[in-house]
């Protein structure tokens, strides 16, 4: 899935630049938690924090967490990995080899790119302290501010600037969530912390608020009981109270006992970034995804199901891992992970019986350039038929491919066919798989349309 690597040194200024295509998880060739998505300049901009396996005596409530990293994208499927924006050696004030570079933010003001991370303190003043890093650019370089911010003691920061210019300062810190106002210079408090009103008991963390249609939504990963679930209040002014609304995303119920999440709105669509240990099935290795979001008439968020398709709109000529599907036939298919060690993680739909099909929705064909359906696919025995059509298994077919054996189950070819249709714009797809009556058809690394 990494299609290029750039790695640029000028000026002693290191560029890194790394394009994947992605579905969900979002990276799949290193773990990133926390994320935190942005609009700048037109594109979404994620700041996660970044997990690795932890060497004895290192890191802390086991998770080894040393850096974070920046990704942009403007079709939500092709992103670019920026490389790291803070290192924890970057950290005048914090311990260099703490790994404890938990939930980040990020935010603009006045051309400034403020980037907000937890970090443990050299002078053991608190379990985390908030620091900052400016940039001029969404994408960096950062620089590290000398000393965390003064007054705040806590994990998981999160910025809000609201329309009349004032900003906010929201953080957790052992199960209760805070908010402080922050002068103009965003680095200093306005306010003393208050603790904020009107949520529900019981351990919280990961604030994260924003604005819409006058409304602000308080939103928070929360743990009722077992792992943490996303939930929500409202209110009508940023300081609080709330009045508790209800979760909107379920919590993990398969070893995963932290979420975190943000909600961005780009191009007239609300989004979801959240977390689940999907690739590593070790909730200290995170990888993050998201999902569309959408609210009700009253405003109410509606709960969100995690697909393993995602957000993101792919070029046709995109080789498109249909393993990432939007909606799998009840029967008859599987989509497994093939990558044997934990990274990059890789999935290819296997198991294949006659007459199951998948969908694979918002594929973008542009203006119309594709003339044939390639698949790369593999199969031990006699093969059989990928029939490519519009809209779901019923739709109008567009396309035939004839899979022949290729001698073994990753034994991969690429076959073809003519593309019968001219499509331009962004269609939803749908892959019906035929063959005999009896056995496994053959398995499918990708799909592109040239
Ligand atoms: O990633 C470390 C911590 O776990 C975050 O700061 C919390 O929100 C939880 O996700």
């Amino acid at each position: 899935m990494i299609a290029c690597r750039l790695k640029l040194t000028l000026l002693g200024l290191c560029c890194f630049s790394s394009s994947i295509l992605a579905d969900n998880p979002i990276v799949t060739h290193m773990f990133t938690a926390d994320p935190t998505a942005r609009v700048f300049e037109n594109k979404v901009y994620i700041y996660p924090s970044t997990d690795v396996v932890c060497e004895e005596g290192f890191g802390n409530n086991g998770f080894c967490m040393p850096s974070y990293n920046v990704f942009s994208s403007s079709n939500l499927h092709d992103w670019q990995d920026h490389g790291t924006v803070v290192d924890q050696s970057d950290v005048p004030w914090g311990k260099k080899d703490g790994f404890g570079m938990w939930a980040p933010d990020a935010i603009e003001r006045n051309g400034t790119y403020y980037f907000y991370f937890p970090d443990i303190p050299l002078d053991e003043s608190g379990f985390r302290r908030i620091g900052v890093a400016t940039a001029k650019s969404p994408e960096g370089p950062f620089t590290v501010q000398d000393n965390y911010i003064a007054g705040v003691s806590g994990i998981d920061p999160n910025v809000f600037i609201d329309d009349d210019g004032q900003a906010y300062l929201y953080f957790g810190g052992g199960e209760k969530l805070y908010v402080a106002k922050l002068k103009s210079n965003m680095v200093e408090l306005a306010s003393a912390p208050q603790e904020i009103e009107g949520l529900p008991a019981k351990y919280k963390e990961g604030p994260f608020l924003f604005k819409r249609n006058g409304v602000y939504y308080f939103t928070f990963p929360h743990s009722p009981s077992g792992s943490e679930e996303l939930a929500y209040a409202t209110g009508d002014n940023p300081l609080g109270p709330f009045k508790y609304q209800g979760m909107f995303m379920q919590r993990w119920r398969d070893g995963i006992w932290t979420n975190h999440h943000s909600i961005v709105e780009y191009e007239n669509q609300w989004f979801l970034f959240y977390h689940h240990h999907q690739i590593s099935q070790d909730q200290h290795l995170r990888s993050m995804r998201a999902d569309a979001l959408f609210f009700d008439n009253a405003g109410r968020i509606q709960a969100v199901i995690p697909t393993e398709r995602g957000i993101g709109t792919p070029l046709a000529t995109a080789k498109l891992q249909i393993d990432r599907y939007s909606m799998l036939s009840d029967k008859g298919v599987k989509a497994s992970k093939t990558s044997g060690g934990l990274l990059p993680a890789n999935w290819q739909v296997d198991w294949v019986e006659n007459g199951s099909w998948l969908n694979y929705d918002r594929v973008n064909f542009e203006q119309g350039k594709s003339k044939k359906i390639m698949v790369q696919a593999a199969s031990q025995t006699a093969g059989g038929t990928v029939q490519v059509r519009l809209g779901g298994p019923q739709g109008e077919i567009i396309g035939e491919v004839a899979i022949s054996g290729t001698g073994g189950w990753k034994k991969w070819q690429t076959f073809e066919a003519p593309l019968k249709a001219k499509l331009t714009g962004i269609h939803n797809l749908s892959f019906v798989f035929l063959g005999a009556e009896e056995g496994y058809l053959f398995n499918i690394d990708w799909v592109s349309f040239k």
